[in-house]
């Protein structure tokens, strides 16, 4: 990625520009279901400078997909991909997932064609207003207005909406609007300047203000007689640069208890991490938890809200005064605030399996054997299975709601691997988000079991509606087909020893495969 130095220079017609431009930016993926407006951008994958060979595409039947294939990418790599959809109505079908990469902050460059300039007036049969669906998930929405203007919008968007968050929670998505006439303009120009190494504006351990906090902090946690706890998420639940490491070592080092977000971005998890504790999904249970502490620092996530206002329900799930919550969000320079953080408790003195105080996972420690192989299959015993199998430095994708309630604690001693969660309450990201996607395990329970629970946590009388609204068996979906469908792989498992024989199976193959896992 163009970071520090001078700007490049790039040339060609606008498609070309804008791909050499993307190419500058250290974007090489693109997830992309293009339309006639966006036809030149396709070519320009072959020809732009810089772009060349390392550029990658990748047709998504749906652009829905395109999005949570992107916002997957963003989270494990830690910088954008870019989308390529076709207008209105392809950015509208990715909106969805869009919003769940809104709520992971994920880095995603949407690049959206429009009309010709001067066609789109007499308002053609595709027109639409692409700007205002855009902002409804963007931090950073922007019409090109000139050819050769294309080079520093793409720079833009991706230093202005993906890498340098506003910290107010309006996520890292970036969406550049392209009408067709400039792509295909020829001998346009353009310059990219470096992207920032750092959001501009974060507060700096440098500065006097986030010393003096930062100390505040550290003597509330460690204050004799408190009863603290650290609720992570973002970088502070990431391998990378350490951070996740320090955290736990500051709650070991404090005696607070370490806690993720219910609906997670991404943990770097299993044997050598810290295992935080994921705070349960409904909000009475969530109160109830959070009440057992008396001091609460938030590092890098927004303070947790119920995700619905039931009736008579809470809102805030930290009961606590302001004066008692720390939060180090991204108005902060994260990394550097968790590094000082780390020093002031003294934390460098933790040893894990040491004096961690069971913070962190020293050994590995999987699921034992199913006692009655030939048993139903239950979703717990799916999610045992699952973390007994799983290989080392796997990147497992949940968004399992009710049938994955078990994998996370049943995972807990697996060797180190990274687990997403659907951040956004928005569900169909499964599948899409992996990188090199290998297997999926459809938890065929044939019903919406969540809205059942709901159902009944609401008290809403059941009725006939009620379950033909709630029920997938009428008929149920051959999942196994759909998969064979599309070339992949698949077997169905109604047992525990069937289930066991398919992962196997599934994880020594080298292409995709799924597994539809028949749940009693
Ligand atoms: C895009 C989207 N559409 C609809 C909903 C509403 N919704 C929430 S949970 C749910 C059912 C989930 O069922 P499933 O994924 O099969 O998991 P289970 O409830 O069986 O555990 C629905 C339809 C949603 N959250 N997001």
């Amino acid at each position: 990625m163009a970071k520090g130095g001078s700007a490049e220079e790039v040339s060609g017609n606008g498609a070309e520009v804008l791909v050499s431009a993307l190419a500058a930016c250290g974007v090489d993926v693109v997830f992309a279901n293009p339309g006639t407006t966006e036809m030149h951008v396709v070519g320009a994958l072959d020809t732009a400078r810089g772009a060349g060979e390392s550029m990658r595409s990748v047709l998504c039947l749906h652009e829905t997909v395109c999005a949570g294939a992107a916002d997957g990418y963003g989270r494990m790599a830690g910088k954008p991909a870019a989308t390529l959809l076709h207008l209105g109505v392809g950015l509208g079908n990715a909106v969805a997932n869009l919003h769940n990469a809104r709520r992971a902050r994920s880095p995603v460059l949407n690049l959206v064609g429009e009309m010709s300039t001067w066609i789109k007036e007499s308002d053609p049969i595709l027109n639409m207003d692409i700007e205002g669906l855009a902002r409804t998930v963007s931090a950073f929405t922007r019409t090109t207005s000139e050819a050769d203007a294309i080079a520093s919008d793409v720079r833009d968007a991706i230093a202005v909406g993906c890498l340098d968050s506003t910290g107010e929670g309006d996520g890292n998505v970036a969406t550049l609007i392209v009408p067709h006439d400039l792509a295909f303009e020829r001998e346009v120009r353009g310059a990219v300047l470096p992207l920032p190494s750092s959001p501009s504006g974060a507060l700096s351990p440098q500065d006097e203000g986030v010393r003096t906090f930062l100390e505040g902090c550290a003597e509330a946690l460690r204050r004799p007689g408190a009863k603290p706890a650290i609720y992570a998420a973002g970088a502070a639940t990431l391998s990378r640069s350490g951070n996740f490491e320090k955290v736990g070592k500051i709650a070991a080092a404090c005696g607070a208890k370490l806690y993720c977000e219910s609906l997670f971005t991404r943990l770097d998890r299993g044997v050598g991490a810290p295992h935080a504790s994921r705070l349960p999904y409904f909000p009475q249970d969530a109160v109830r938890e959070l009440s057992k502490y008396d001091v609460v620092l938030i590092v890098d996530a927004k303070k947790p809200v119920a995700m619905f206002g039931y009736e008579k329900g809470p809102v805030d799930l930290i009961p606590l005064p302001e004066e008692s919550v720390w939060e180090i969000d991204r108005g902060f320079d994260v990394d550097a605030a968790i590094d000082l953080l780390y020093r002031e408790v003294g934390a460098e003195k933790i040893r894990p399996g040491v004096n961690c105080r069971g913070v962190f996972v020293t050994s590995e420690r999987r699921p034992p054997k199913p006692t009655r192989p030939d048993a139903k299959l239950t979703a717990s015993a799916m999610c045992s299975s699952i973390a007994r199998h799983q290989p080392a430095g796997c990147i497992i994708v949940d968004e399992s709601l009710t049938s994955g309630t078990n994998y996370y604690e049943a995972s807990k001693g697996c060797p180190a691997f990274s687990h997403l969660f659907q951040t956004g309450g928005a569900i169909g990201i499964g599948p899409p988000p992996r990188p090199r996607l290998r297997l999926t395990i459809v938890c065929a329970n044939r019903r919406y079991n969540i809205l059942n629970l709901e159902l009944e946590k609401q008290k809403v009388t059941s009725s006939s509606h009620a379950r033909n609204l709630t029920s997938l068996d009428n008929p149920p979906v051959g999942w196994a087909k759909i998969a064979e469908g599309f070339g992949v792989k698949a077997s169905i498992a109604t047992t525990v020893e069937e289930f066991d024989a398919s992962l196997a199976e599934a994880l020594g193959r080298s292409g995709p495969s799924l597994i539809e896992a028949r749940l009693g």
